[in-house]
């Protein structure tokens, strides 16, 4: 046993986690106590940029001072109530979503993988109560090489070995198929009457950010509608002006809605990164199947988490966050093929608005892309690895045009030492 006495704060704080903590994280050696913005400072008053946003959770940037308020004011006066009374929080929220959406009724949620969950519930309640599948026998598809969460059924339809191995047995009812592959999904509908719905993420985040042809969803929704099946996307991760608008799968402004999911899922940005809150975007067809007693839980849609989510959405509409992540995006992604020119070690740019990933020149088993982030940590910009040789590069969506300059000075920067 070493001493702690000679060891940095940061440090000590890391030692305790893996003492105390369980093991299921790898995580960069850095130990956040502040935020503002786009800016995070460890413990020992290092400021970074911080370029995953707790996985797009924070496109509002860290704090945001409006959400923050909401959330003071609405903690000093009711947190939780539970479903078993109603609140004065939890309509107001739930209409604004059905409006924002487009939708006619929301379910609140906390984390994602609930709100997954409780669209793959929903998903197979419309099945047997008005498809007409016949009992036990629905299945939902799933995209190869998704990522849902983390819950037993939510793996059971991964294909990622490190997420399912020694979890099983895991879950019925599930299919493939590949992503951003139409032919694949339509024969399996030919093939299967028992397909209930489709689930699947505008762009594969957990993949390494993998952004499928621009007609692929409006080709699936098309599809599922031919027969008659539920399109089901998962924007928890890509919704909330992530990519350039509002949402990746269609146009909430438009006054056409074809392209629209069936069932809308939202978590992470929809709270600004201040607590859990999730939500499952429904038609009364759809969301009426689930009856009292059916779904639920003890802290969904609180009026703590309702009050601080409408105010996370209503700054991004005010501060036309969208707008910003698109312009921005494209400024970012030009800086970085022009990075990727001069210093070689870059063999893919790609992403929306600002959910992006530049793929490294390595095996997945390298640990050159690890290096390279402890590099990016050193000169103040804290990003993380995927699936071995892809870095994942999404700043808060208030980041402004000097500061993706100067983000660009150091990624080049840090690269260089690698070239
Ligand atoms: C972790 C990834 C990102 C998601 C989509 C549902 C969920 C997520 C599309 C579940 C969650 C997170 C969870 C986070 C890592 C992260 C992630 F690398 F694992 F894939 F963002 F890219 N659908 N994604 O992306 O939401 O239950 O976590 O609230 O530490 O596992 P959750």
């Amino acid at each position: 046993m070493g001493t702690t006495a000679n060891l940095s704060k940061s440090e000590q704080l890391i030692e305790k986690e893996d003492q105390y903590g369980a093991h299921n994280y790898h995580p960069l050696p850095v130990v956040l106590e502040k935020g503002e913005g786009v800016f995070v400072w460890d413990v020992e008053g290092k400021k970074y940029y911080d370029f995953l946003s707790a996985y797009s959770a924070v496109n509002q940037g860290h704090c945001h001072p409006r959400i923050i308020n909401a959330l003071k004011v609405q903690a000093e006066k009711l947190t939780l109530t539970s479903r078993a009374f109603y609140n004065d929080k939890l309509g107001d929220f739930e209409e604004f979503v059905c409006k924002l959406f487009g939708f006619d009724k929301a379910l609140i949620m906390n984390s994602g993988v609930e709100a997954v969950e409780t669209a793959m519930k929903l998903c197979r309640k419309w099945a047997y109560q008005v498809k007409g599948i016949a009992q036990d026998q629905a299945k939902i598809v799933f995209a190869n090489g998704n990522f849902h969460g983390r819950t037993i059924s939510v793996i059971s339809a991964s294909d990622d070995e490190s997420a399912r191995r020694n979890f099983g047995p895991f879950v019925d009812g599930i299919a493939h198929v590949p992503y951003n592959d139409v032919e694949s999904f339509e024969k399996l509908l030919i093939a299967d009457k028992n397909i209930a719905g489709f689930i699947v993420e505008p762009i594969q985040g957990e993949a390494g950010v993998v952004v499928p042809d621009s007609d692929y969803l409006s080709r699936i929704k098309a599809l599922c509608k031919t027969y008659n099946v539920l399109f089901i996307a998962d924007e928890i991760q890509t919704g909330i002006a992530r990519t350039g608008s509002m949402l990746a799968s269609y146009d909430i402004t438009a006054e056409d809605k074809t392209n629209q999911p069936d069932i809308l899922i939202l978590g992470k940005a929809i709270s600004g990164g201040v607590l859990p809150v999730s939500a499952v975007l429904a038609s009364d067809e759809i969301m009426l199947t689930i009856k009292p007693g059916e779904h639920g839980s003890t802290y969904g849609g609180n009026p703590l988490a309702c009050a601080v989510a409408k105010e996370a959405l209503q700054v991004v509409i005010d501060e036309n966050l969208a707008e910003n992540a698109l312009k921005l995006g494209e400024i970012f992604r030009t800086g970085l093929e022009d990075i990727a020119k001069r210093v070689g070690i870059i063999n893919l740019v790609r992403g929306k608005g600002l959910l992006n990933a530049i793929v490294i020149d390595s095996s997945e088993e390298s640990d050159l892309a690890w290096n390279i982030c402890l590099k990016f940590k050193e000169n103040g910009l804290l990003a993380k690895p995927t699936h071995g040789n892809k870095i994942r590069l999404a700043p808060p969506l208030v980041i402004t045009e000097a500061q993706i300059k100067e983000s660009l000075t150091i990624i080049e920067k840090s690269l260089l030492d690698f070239a």
